[in-house]
């Protein structure tokens, strides 16, 4: 399996390096060296006396003009980052809000309430009355006080009681407990700019405030108001691969990060008039296809077949058979025009704060979704004749079939036993020992690791073997998915006590729980597992781990920072965005856990990172004292060399 992805990657790019179609490793390449300065977090020009650099080795300045030293340009820098990042999915959650009281208005043809179980859950979180209130009322309060949220002067963040409470009062102790969202992004940048806040130490904990609201905050208001509208994901059948792009269909990328677009979409495209319209070009349907989270959205709710993830959106025009990509935000390149210009696809944005130069634009509202949906649609079959057959190149291979929708709800209901769902089986494994630990594998893939490396599948690999159960979102669940992880049968490559619980329950050992802004849904798994007892008071007692291997966007950060902010300890692959300021990269690997109990790693040699989080885990049950010596498998030899197989090294990769 881990071949095929590779080749699909590799046989892609030769296909693309044939035509003369530039990719983004091209470009990659053409950046190299990249600035040494940028790299290490050492330039800042945050006001026109700079650009500043410092030299961290030489005899250089050590300070900008302002007298800024090399921590406090670090600690700027990544605390823009979480704010960045924190906006990103923020601007997201308030989108849903407000979808959501168009919806609940009667205003927003087209959508409707899925889970009302989870519209009073969230009402109840807001302190909601619910009791004789139609549906529709209670989800106007619920999206009003969501947005209220954003910009609310007093108080902290309503779903910040949703952690332990001893996690509680960290927060408070520390004062990094969110106020509104918008103001924790707004101070950031203010504290940022020049003569601001200029103590490294102080800047981290705004960092942690801001990225909190993130995942707290912004992210979680996305992903349970989501859930709310178009349903919380159930275990589904999907499959991913560029393969699912079909010769004789008109294929139709969504891409980008909110489902409300992609959502319409799949709903128009079983109108009639567009079956019509479809059939009579002479093909045979039309397929809609998602890419990068949009993709992980559309599969963990509906089963809809995934194209790829972040790095796959110039391949996946470059098949040839793409009559449309859609997108609305984040992570879509503007590269994707210059790619299309060399096929018959047409590049459509949908958010009059997302354009791309040279793209056309049908602007996307929630009162005339389906409309726009169906004018896209249109669009598409219309452009179906303007193929050239000569230049459709699909990669083979039987596109995997996977099992994704692993809300922390459905995980928390398949392990739950006979009788009720709850934590308890999942804590009582992981205290016999079957389960050493869980991790959340999140974030970006990057042309930086390699082309057709799948860093994810084999870190993926290494731990289920080791009895870890994994947990997947963003890009790196698609990478997993691609690479076959996400079935039942995975149980065989398993360690013994995974195994056997996989079995029992039927669940891959790798889930799939949905985008990136669905990080939100680990922290409640985490404090759930946290209150249900037995591992200890808090989230950070608990034998888990965060791991972003190829991380890229700031986002990535925000999510980093929440995880480690929340007491999960985290480690990033390639680089520390922080490298070049010592105390500053001492504060977040070390420090931290005096702060939160929990730091951040960095780590360029992938193959050390299982290790790292395994140990991790390890250090934990021990100071649970749940580490009973675990009895060792005796593989015979067709076992151990099945497993090398599954588990091998990628030649001339980081594994
Ligand atoms: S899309 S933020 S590359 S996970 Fe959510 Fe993937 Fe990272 Fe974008």
């Amino acid at each position: 399996m881990e071949e095929k992805q590779k080749n699909i990657d590799q046989v892609m790019h030769d296909r693309m390096k044939e035509m003369k179609v530039e990719t983004m490793y091209d470009r990659y390449q053409a950046q190299l060296p990249q600035c040494g300065y940028g790299s290490l977090a050492l330039c800042c020009r945050h006001c026109n006396y700079g650009p500043c650099n410092i030299d961290p080795f030489g005899k250089g300045p050590k300070k900008g003009i302002c007298g800024a030293d090399a921590n406090t340009f670090a600690a700027r820098h990544f605390l823009r980052m979480s704010g960045a990042g924190t906006a990103c999915h923020s601007d997201h959650g308030r989108a849903v809000a407000h979808l959501l009281v168009a919806t609940a208005r009667g205003e927003a043809p087209g959508y409707r309430i899925k889970d009302v179980d989870k519209l009073m859950m969230v009402a109840e979180c807001f302190g909601i009355k619910t009791k004789d209130r139609k549906i529709n009322e209670i989800a106007e309060e619920v999206g009003e006080m969501a947005l209220m949220e954003f910009g609310k002067p007093y108080g902290t963040l309503l779903f910040l009681k949703r952690a332990p409470e001893a996690r509680q009062k960290i927060w408070e102790k520390i004062g990094i407990a969110s106020r509104a969202i918008d103001r924790e992004v707004c101070e950031s940048f203010h504290r940022t700019g020049i003569g601001g806040d200029q103590d490294y130490r102080n800047l981290t904990k705004q960092a942690m405030r801001v990225a909190l609201a993130d995942g707290w905050g912004g992210s979680m208001i996305a992903t349970e108001l989501q859930d709310i509208l178009f349903g919380t994901p159930k275990p589904v059948q999907g499959r991913s691969s560029m393969g699912v792009l079909k010769k004789d269909f008109v294929n139709l990328i969504v891409h980008g990060h909110e489902p409300q677009l992609a959502e319409a979409v799949v709903l128009a495209s079983s109108d009639p008039e567009v079956t019509k319209a479809v059939l009579a070009t002479g093909a045979k349907g039309v397929v809609v296809a998602g890419l990068c989270c949009t993709a992980n959205e559309l599969l963990v709710r509906h089963g809809i077949p995934m194209a790829g993830h972040m790095t796959m959106q110039e391949p996946a025009i470059s098949t040839g058979v793409v009559e449309l990509m859609v997108v609305d935000i984040q992570c879509v390149m503007q590269a994707i025009v210059e790619t299309a210009k060399h096929f018959h696809t047409k590049i459509v944005t949908t958010l009059s704060k997302a354009k791309i130069f040279g793209a056309e634009h049908v602007e996307f509202s929630d009162e005339h979704a389906i409309e726009a949906a169906k004018k896209i649609l249109f669009m598409a079959i219309e452009n179906y004749k303007n193929r050239d057959n000569k230049k459709v190149f699909i990669p083979g291979g039987a596109e995997p079939n996977i099992v994704a929708g692993f809300s922390h709800e459905t995980i928390k209901y398949m392990l739950g036993g006979r009788f009720r769902a709850s934590y308890r089986p999942l804590n009582d494994n992981i205290i016999n020992g079957r389960i050493r630990g869980v991790v959340g594998i999140a974030g970006c893939t990057s042309p930086k690791i390699g082309l057709g490396e799948t860093s994810y599948v084999n870190l993926a690999k290494e731990l289920i073997a080791n009895d870890i159960l994994v947990v997947a979102t963003g890009c790196a669940a698609g990478q997993c998915a691609d690479g076959g992880l996400m079935i039942p049968e995975m149980k065989d490559v398993c360690g013994a006590g995974l195994k056997e619980v996989c079995e029992a329950v039927g669940i891959p050992p790798v889930l799939h729980s949905g985008a990136c802004v669905d990080n939100s849904r680990i922290l409640i798994a985490v404090s759930e597992m946290a209150k249900e007892g037995g591992l200890g008071n808090d989230i950070s007692d608990l034998p888990v781990a965060g791991v972003c291997l190829e991380w890229m966007s700031e986002k990535a950060i925000a999510i980093g920072q929440y995880f480690v902010a929340s007491g999960v300890y985290t480690v990033f692959g390639t680089n520390s965005p922080v490298a070049g300021a010592p105390d500053m990269q001492r504060l977040l690997t070390s420090e931290m856990e005096e702060l939160v109990g929990a730091t951040w790693d960095f780590e360029k040699d992938f193959k050390k990172i299982a290790r790292m989080v395994m140990d991790h885990i390890e250090k934990k049950r021990d100071a649970l004292g749940i580490n009973v010596k675990k009895e060792r498998k005796l593989y015979d030899m067709a076992e151990r060399r099945a497993l090398e197989r599954e588990c091998k090294p990628t030649p001339g990769g980081h594994h």
